[in-house]
């Protein structure tokens, strides 16, 4: 009885780094910074609707592409993929001015979710979209929408 005991105990204290590993995910501790990738660019493809649509994979802690090519004056539908189980993102462009207000995430245990972010660019010039959850924006998450 006592040594069943202790074996159950020796295999738990076996299983504890695993569990402080996955604790460690879920808290956001691992991941890539999005300041060690390389810029991958993706020019936004007209719909037959006139729409310009362009698919981003939001990972932790970098989009891709993170850097999105549309033109001036026609409406852009981005599809954010969601690629983290855990930790929430958003796709963020503070740039009003040039029509790009725009601010989509989801929250945390997003397990895969799509969503769209809209918007019709009115200035050209090179503007950035970053996510705003915690300091993902400083770990590099982060891109470049070129209007054309
Ligand atoms: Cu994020």
């Amino acid at each position: 009885m006592l040594r069943r005991n202790g074996r159950a105990m020796g295999l738990g204290i076996a299983r504890l780094p695993l569990a402080l590993f996955a604790l460690a995910l879920a808290s956001g501790g691992c991941g890539t910074a999005g300041t060690k990738l390389p810029v991958s660019e993706m020019t936004a493809r007209t719909n037959s609707a006139g729409v310009q649509v362009v698919d981003v994979d939001v990972h932790s802690y970098y989009f891709k592409p993170n850097r999105i090519v549309v033109k001036q004056g026609v409406p852009v539908d981005v599809t954010l993929h969601f690629k983290s189980f855990f930790v929430p993102h958003t796709f963020t462009c503070n740039e009003g001015d040039a029509g790009l207000a725009v601010s989509e995430g989801t929250g945390f245990m997003s397990f895969h979710r799509t969503k769209h972010a809209r918007f019709t660019p009115t200035q050209r010039g090179q503007f950035e979209f970053f996510c705003h959850v915690g300091k993902h924006h400083q770990k590099g998450m982060e891109g470049t929408i070129v209007v054309r």
